[in-house]
């Protein structure tokens, strides 16, 4: 698969949850969890490095270096099995349940033998967990929230995860003869935040021998499907990919279709019947003489249903058909509009790579800016201090235009309180070329709270981006409770920019959200929030989920000239 460091950081989280919940010494679930993290930022592929190369990985000492060995070369860990056993499936599984936990997992299985997330549900119907400590009626609401969120998510996978399995796949089907163009469709194509399925597509006179290749690759466990039209597998990471193959006249057609989505694609058709048109997966047919009109190109098929061709991230009917019609579509933002990156982290927080590796990395991407966020005091386990934040602005300074030119911004990442206050006073925040700020506690406060801290923290002066918006993480917590609208039109009033997150696992402000801040004039920036080399170019998926949200480069400020930014930064002052 694409990153075998980011299997072997789920073994080793994996392995740090069941030392703790099995009440195992904290200290060892600890330095297995700061290993985790470290392999999964860690810039060479793990499987690659020998057994003294991986313990020269941050935080991998002799022992866990054995683990992953035992890992790649076997698919296992025995000590991982051997704690896994002495677990119900079902009880694991509650760990998982976000606002629940694995230490209360536990207790209701050792309490009062609730082994399911089903039982727990019904427990909680029945008032069982009334009387228990440590679980008010506010904690059953958490629970049942958390439940509906963890299945909300489903079998779907993270953004990235497809991305980069789509694209190997995209890879090995290009090489084979015959093939004359593929690439993937479907949601991932659309840049959807998760992934249900991965749709390829090919074109060839001869499906055969792509479908031979694509049965075979290394990481299929099972072949679903094969028919005329589509193949279906299974990936052994349980990933679901279709390939169709058609013959390279129908390109445009088929992939007009199998991009979707679904009601974009109803909306299209709608507006070939009226025109006496039929619009499928094969062209564009007139339906009087059944002669085939268009199917060649995408921007024909558009074309000939009197509209500009829609990129891939608008196709929600969302009101792209009527804006297309209008000639209003949006010059959506693009990942070369973006100059910089404004939220970043170094191994002086909980980032993995060093101030020079994540400098160097970035200027590789061709970056004109780049600011360093690192952590404030208030989380408390960065351990961070006044002197810390000095002497790495001063490192900062001393590398800054030294890299490709890029210029450097020294910030930080402010923690808000729960009454909107941050770590610092105004004198030390002003030494801040700019300040992120975001929500690291206290996520469940009441909506009116909750408002009230982040409106409070735009009117900050020196607050100028308010980070992952909502806190949200896929699957795992959901968004806090809070009046958005009253929180954008702060945005707006303060000149505060809200953040579009693009970790794969926050990508926060979502697609909606956007929607709704750019209709109060908000301003956005588009930010990796990088704890490693390797999450740099995660602003693909930030870009793609502002180009859902309609984004126009104008409204993101890291596409602006450094100038301009500073002007922005400055909030008025
Ligand atoms: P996913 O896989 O749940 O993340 O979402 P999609 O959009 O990739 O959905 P999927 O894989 O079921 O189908 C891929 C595309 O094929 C979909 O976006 C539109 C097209 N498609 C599939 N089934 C239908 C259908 O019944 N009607 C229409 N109009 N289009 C369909
Ligand atoms: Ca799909
Ligand atoms: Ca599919
Ligand atoms: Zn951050």
């Amino acid at each position: 698969m694409a990153r075998p460091n980011e299997e072997v950081e789920a073994l080793l989280q994996e392995y740090a949850d069941l030392i703790s919940i099995t009440g195992g010494d904290a200290f060892k679930a600890r330095a297995y969890e700061k290993a985790a993290r470290a392999v999964g930022g860690y810039h060479e592929d793990v499987s690659r490095l020998d057994p003294k190369a991986l313990q020269e990985i941050p935080h991998v000492g002799r022992s866990i270096a054995e683990k992953v060995e035992e890992y790649l070369r076997t698919g296992g860990v025995r000590v991982v099995e051997e704690l896994r056993a002495r677990i119900p499936a079902g009880v694991r599984q509650m760990t998982a349940i976000p606002g629940l936990g694995p230490k209360k997992a536990m207790m209701l299985f050792r309490d009062l033998g609730i082994s399911s997330v089903d039982e727990l549900v019904e427990a909680i119907s029945a008032e069982r967990l009334r009387g228990l400590r440590g679980f008010g009626e506010r904690t059953e609401e958490n629970i049942l929230h958390g439940i509906a969120v963890m299945q909300q998510a489903g079998d779907r996978v993270h953004l990235n995860v497809a991305m980069d399995l789509a694209e190997e796949i995209v890879a090995e089907l290009a090489a084979v003869s015959g093939c004359a163009r593929c690439t993937y469709a479907g949601s991932l194509r659309r840049y959807r935040e998760t992934i249900g399925d991965i749709d390829v597509l090919s074109a060839a006179d001869d499906p055969r021998p792509l479908v031979e290749t694509f049965t075979n690759l290394s990481y299929v466990d099972e072949v679903i499907a094969s028919g005329d039209k589509k193949t279906s597998v299974r990936t052994t990471k349980g990933l679901q990919v279709d390939l169709r193959v058609v013959p390279l006249g129908a390109w445009g057609a088929a992939l007009q279709y199998f991009t979707g989505s679904k009601a974009h694609n109803i909306r299209l058709r709608e507006r070939a019947v009226r025109a006496g048109l039929k619009l499928s997966e094969y062209g564009l047919f007139d339906v009087g003489t059944g002669d085939l009109v268009v199917s060649q190109t995408e921007e024909e098929v558009y074309e000939r249903l009197g509209l500009p061709w829609i990129p891939p991230p608008l196709r929600e009917d969302r009101g792209e058909v009527e804006a297309a019609l209008r000639g209003e579509l949006p010059d959506l933002v693009a990942e070369g509009d973006l100059r910089g990156d404004l939220h970043t982290h170094t191994d002086l927080t909980d980032g993995v790579s060093s101030l020079d590796d994540m400098v160097a990395a970035a200027a590789r991407l061709g970056h004109s800016y780049y600011a360093v966020t690192d952590h404030a005091p208030n989380l408390y386990m960065q351990r961070m201090s006044d002197d810390k934040m000095l002497a790495q602005r001063e490192a900062v300074r001393a590398l800054d235009g030294r890299h490709h030119r890029m210029r450097l911004l020294h910030g930080t990442e402010l923690n808000i309180d729960p009454d909107g206050g941050v770590d610092w006073p105004e004198e030390f925040l002003a030494g801040f070329d700019l300040c992120v700020a975001s929500v690291h506690s206290h996520f469940n406060q009441s909506a009116a709270e909750m408002t009230r801290r982040l409106v409070r923290a735009c009117e900050n002066p020196h607050v100028n981006i308010i980070g992952h918006p909502t806190g949200r993480l896929l699957g795992r917590r959901p968004a806090v409770d809070v009046d958005l609208d009253e929180v954008f039109r702060a945005c707006a009033r303060t000149g505060t920019a809200m953040e579009v997150n693009a970790a794969p696992d926050r990508l926060d402000l979502s697609d909606e959200n956007i929607l709704r801040a750019r209709r109060h004039g908000v301003r956005f920036a588009v930010d990796s929030d990088a704890h490693s080399v390797v999450h740099l170019p995660y602003l693909r998926y930030g870009v793609g989920t502002a180009q859902r949200g309609w984004l126009t480069a104008d409204e993101v400020i890291n596409t602006w000239p450094l100038r301009t930014l500073r002007s922005f930064l400055r909030k008025g002052r």
